[in-house]
This record gives C-alpha cells, structure tokens and sequence, in this order.
C-alpha cells in the first residue's frame, strides 16, 4: 500500500491482489484511528467498496461523492493522504470528512447526511450538459442515511432525468444505533428473499458475460430486466418503480466480485442502483459485535480491544446529554403528556434512556429532522408535550418546519438542541454555530441555555409547565461543571438571567456553559484588582429587560459572550436592545465570527474564536484600560 500515492497506482495491480490491498488498508485504518480517535465502523465497512471504486473508475474525472463522509477514511489514504492521515481531526490536520478544498478526490463536501444522491445527480446533469457523455457519476449513501426525505428527493428526480447516476446503497443494517423504520424491513426483505436471489442469481451470470457483447450490453440488460419484472411481478422492487436499474442484493467485501460487477454497471446508461450488504466494522472483531459503540470509539488499544477511558483523579460532571437523558426521564415519570423524539441519535443525545425506560412514549425516527419536528407538532396539536432532541447542526434541515409547522401555530414543542456552540473534531459541517440566532427571529420561540447541569433542569421542567409554547434549550457537547447535579426542579421564569458577580468596572454578559469561563476570569481578574460584573442570561430571547436596564444604566462597558455566532446572537439583541432603549455603552460582542471555523477541540477552537477564558480577561484588560493590557500592547 505504500506504493498507492493514488489511484493509478493503485490501477497498476493485479485483480488478485486487491485482497492483500484491503488488508492493509484496513489495517493502518486500525492503527491510526487506535491511537488518534475518529470514526471507525463505518470506514472498515468500506474498505473493499473504496478499493474496488478507485479501482475501477477513473477518479476524479468520475465524479465520487460519499454521503455523511464518516465511512471515507480509506477513499482518503487512497488518494493522497496516507501520510498526513495520522492528523486526521486534529487541530490543522486534515478533515474527518471529505472536504473540496482538501482534494480533487473530494468531489463534494459532507458531514450532514443523506446530499449524495442529489449532488451527484447535479453534477451527472452538469455533465451531460456539458457533453461529457463518459463520465461517471456515483454516490455511495448507508441504509441509514437512505431513511432521509433529501435522500428521496434525489432518487425522485434521478428517476424522472434519466442521468448517468449509480447510486452504491451500503447496506449494513446500522445507523449509528440500529437502522429503523420500514425501508429498513424492505431491504432486509429484499436482501433474504429466496425469490429475488434466484433471479438475480440468474442476472449476474448474465452480466458477467456483459463485457463480451460491448455495444449489446443495453439490449442484454433489458432483457434482464424484462426477465426479473416478469418473475417478480408481484413483487415489484422499490427502486425499479422508481425508474432505477436495481442490482444486487451483492456481498460488499468481496473486492474482486465487486470490481467485475462495478466494470459492468459502467456499461449501463441511465440511473441505476447497486445494493451492497456489508458489515460495519468489518474486519475488527469488537467493531462487529457492538458496532454501535464502535461507530466513533474514541482511543483504544488495537490488540485487546479495550477502550481507554482516561481515569480521572477527582470525581467528574456528567454530559450535558446524560443529564437531559436522565432528566427526561424523570419528569416523564411526572408527567404523562411528556414524549421523546430523537431523528436517528438515540445514544449521541442520551435519549435511548427514555426509549428503553417508556419504549411506548420514545420515539427513533430515522435520519430525518423535519418529520421529526412536524410528528412533534403532530403530537403537541393532540395535546401532548414532545422534547424533540435534534442537535444544533442538524435542526438547521428542520427550520421551516419549526417555523412554519410549530411556532406559526405556537405549539407546545420543546426543542433540545444538543451540541450548541462549537463542537470541536467534527468541524465545521457539525457546529453548533447558528442556533441562537436562527431560534432568535422566530416569533413565539423562547431561546434558552443553561450554564451548568442544575439550570439545565430547571429549564427543561420549565418548559414542561402548561402552554409555554415553542421553547429551545441548547446546551453544548460534553460535560457540565457539577458532580451533585440532580437537584430539586425549580421553574425560572422565562425571560429572567441572573447576577452572578456584582462589580465595578465592566459589565459582562453571558449565555450558557461559557458562562464557566467567564466565572474563571473573573477570579482571574480580581487578583489585578480589575472587578467585572457577570450576569448569567439564560434566555436570549425573550430578553430580561429589567436586567439589561439595570447593566445600561450601571455600566458603560459591556462585553457580551456566546458559543454561537456573533452575527444575530444574544450579543446582537442586547444591542437591539441597547440602540432601541436610547442607551450607549460600548460593547464588545464575543462569540463564532463571521467565517466557517475548522476542527480541533473545542478549547482550541474557543480560544481561536476569542472566547477562552485567557482571551476574555485580556479582551476585559483592553477595555478598562488596565496597566496589563498596556504592557500586552
Ligand atoms: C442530517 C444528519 N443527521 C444526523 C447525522 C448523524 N449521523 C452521522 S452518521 C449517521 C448514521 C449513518 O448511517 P448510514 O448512512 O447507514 O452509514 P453507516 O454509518 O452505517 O455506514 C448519523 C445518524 C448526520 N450526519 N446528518
């Protein structure tokens, strides 16, 4: 493998030794990810579809898009990045995802789910728009990520152009947890079905002899067709009726048969689908068996198996996830109106507490963020309270649906929004950059954020007291400040911040757990005799006026400060509000700015936004003035 700077090189080898290729592909996917983190299942599932790809198509004039992107490790040492691998989701190092600027190979940049079917349908129409009547288009997209309405959309309009499309669904039974729904069952169905293999038995003894009738192909393929549609006339296949050539079901870790079928399809004009069952993990024992805690394992030692989880010295803060899990749960308990909703992230938002505790009030609904926030609405008209979890990211598919399908009518929905602010290795497709400001504009919607563990609590049971309406409460991705966590539940009026700090010189304002690294550079800041005011605003919307009267008129410095963007976020309200109630001090707005912010960890990426706790007692000295921050500069 050495030897593969690229594709053609890869080109160079001999069908035979495909296998040894995938052998140690595999293996350096092991070894880099044992020791670096990221994630893992899903690339081992593909390591013999990735070789056999680039094996065959003429990357990247053949156009490669893989949906989600978290399965493309192989496709990126394969193309380029073997060496820099290893910085893999590291701060400056590559991306976890493909990514265009990376690569030419990266025909397409992902990390939300379910695009690579309409992308590469634009650009198999650009093509023929273009006259590039050779090239190859391909998407290859999970059963999971097949669950998506945009994963729909595209095979609607693939069906209906008649481009040069090959969809490669990988079917592996798993989403991050277990695939539902009833596609799912339908794949599985067409998977075992002793029917539909005899047949297709029959249809790939005929396409393995396809490349010996070159310009006969199409004729023989209609056959074929003609053939399975008359044997399974009652038994029609999903894809067929949607006007794609169906092939498969095939094994996916067969590199060789999957280098000779994919040699055929290129053959085949028009939309068509090739139906690959693999295993996530494949080839990595642990990975099989639990493929849902291997999907991103974190470190872990490559010949036990064993996860290393750092043991801490002194006792730790649960996850934000954990505490709204439980807490959930807790007040479903109380409250039988109370139901979870989560769109295919039962274990990454904890609630797979409430799915195995109520499974009859808990609810996956596969990859999809907008049914998830409309079958909420539907609930909340019937006069249920669904906690629809949906992280930050991820809502931003749903925002007509919140708009439109919840706030206009004012339906009882709590959204939780996890993963607010930035989230760190993923980068940028997985930020929780936007939420404050895109919840802030909708009418009816009350915007929260807890700044630990107690005041998540009280938010949530908050938000389940009758007719609060729409009611989003964001919280960021792992751990909180507080070790006794589970504390009594107190409603706090909406709209209220509290004053954590009284002082003297500057005032600042904070929403949510960055509130922590205000307190620490505060105590910071009292040692060089600088006194900030903290305020700890908990809502950005509706604002607590009689609290910002009260900063405006004390204080003609203010620094505000979230983990979200600058552009429309609680900073900007409080300068809405400042301009519209005639006051005038000078702010210093704090938070993501106007660009796309890389991975790397989260403390990384604060102190790069300028919102670490270093860089808000520097951004305090700056602004009253102090002799330290004349000495900085
Ligand atoms: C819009 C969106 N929602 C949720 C996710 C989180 N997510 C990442 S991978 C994944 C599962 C994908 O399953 P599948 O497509 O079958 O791929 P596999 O991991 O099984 O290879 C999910 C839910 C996402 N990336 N994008």
């Amino acid at each position: 493998m050495k030897k593969i700077e690229g594709p053609n090189d890869l080109k160079k080898f001999r069908q035979e030794d495909l296998e040894p290729i995938c052998k140690e592909l595999r293996q350096y996917i092991i070894d880099v990810v044992s020791v670096k983190g990221g994630h893992f299942g899903a690339s081992l599932g593909v390591v013999e579809l990735t070789v056999a790809l680039h094996y065959i198509f003429n990357t990247p004039y053949d156009q490669l898009v893989w949906d989600v992107g978290h399965q493309a490790y192989g496709h990126k040492i394969l193309t380029g990045r073997r060496k820099n691998f290893p910085t893999n989701r590291i701060y400056k190092g590559i991306s976890g995802f493909p990514k265009r600027q990376e690569s030419e190979f990266d025909t397409f940049g992902v990390g939300h789910s379910s695009t690579s079917i309409s992308a590469a349908l634009g650009m198999a129409v650009a093509s023929e728009y273009k006259n590039e009547k050779d090239r190859q288009h391909i998407a290859v997209i999970g059963d999971g990520a097949l669950t998506a309405g945009m994963a729909f959309e595209g095979l609607n309009h693939a069906g209906f152009v008649n481009s040069n499309l090959l969809v490669i669904l990988n079917d592996n039974c798993m989403s991050i947890d277990p695939n539902v729904g009833a596609l799912k069952e339908y794949l599985t169905d067409i998977t075992t079905s002793h029917t539909y293999n005899k047949v297709k038995d029959e249809v790939w003894n005929l396409l393995g002899k396809l490349s010996k009738f070159g310009k006969n192909a199409q004729e023989i393929v209609s056959k074929v067709e003609n053939g399975i549609k008359g044997t399974l006339l009652k038994q029609s296949n999903l894809f067929e009726s949607l006007n794609f050539r169906y092939f498969g079901p095939v094994d996916g870790h067969d590199v060789v048969h999957l280098s000779k079928i994919l040699k055929d399809l290129k053959d085949i004009p028009g939309p068509k689908i090739l139906h690959c069952v693999t295993v996530k993990g494949k080839g990595y024992k642990p990975a099989e068996i639990d493929q849902t805690k291997w999907h991103a394992p974190g470190l872990f030692d490559k010949i036990t198996g064993e996860i290393i989880k750092s043991v801490p010295k002194e006792p730790q803060s649960p996850k934000y996830q954990d505490v709204f899990g439980h807490t959930l749960v807790e007040l479903a308990e109380k409250n039988s109106k109370i139901m979870g909703v989560t769109p295919a992230m039962p274990s990454g938002s904890s609630m797979n507490i409430m799915m195995k505790a109520m499974p009859e009030r808990a609810f996956d609904v596969g990859i999809a963020e907008q049914h998830a926030v409309t079958f909420s609405a539907g609930l909340a008209t019937q006069g249920l309270l669904p906690f629809c979890n949906i992280y930050s990211t991820f809502m931003q598919r749903a925002y007509d649906q919140v708009i439109h399908d919840v706030a206009l009518q004012n339906l009882n929905v709590v959204f939780c929004l996890d993963r607010g602010g930035v989230a760190g290795a993923d980068g940028p497709t997985h930020h929780g950059a936007f939420d404050i400001a895109y919840m802030r504009c909708v009418p009816n919607m009350i915007v929260s954020a807890p700044m630990n563990e107690e005041e998540l609590r009280d938010l949530m049971y908050t938000a389940s007291q009758k007719n609060k309406g729409p009611f989003a409460i964001r919280y960021p991705r792992g751990q909180g400040v507080m070790q006794d966590w589970k504390t009594q539940f107190k409603e706090i009026p909406v709209g209220t911040g509290r004053m954590l700090r009284e002082g003297q010189d500057i005032a600042i304002l904070s929403i949510g757990h960055i509130g922590n690294y205000v307190v620490d550079a505060c105590n910071e800041l009292e040692q060089s005799g600088v006194y900030p005011a903290h305020f700890d605003m908990r809502f950005a919307k509706p604002l607590d006026e009689k609290l910002l009267h009260q900063v405006f008129s004390k204080y003609n410095k203010v620094i505000t400060i979230e983990d979200g963007c600058i552009i429309g976020g609680i900073g900007s309200g409080i300068v809405e509000f400042m301009t519209d109630k005639g006051y005038y001090s000078k702010v210093k707005r704090l938070g993501i700015p106007d660009r796309f912010i890389d991975h790397g960890s989260q403390l990384e990426l604060h102190k790069e936004c300028g919102y670490d706790t270093e860089s808000i007692v520097r951004t305090v000295n700056k602004m009253v003035g102090s002799r330290e921050s004349l000495k900085v500069g």
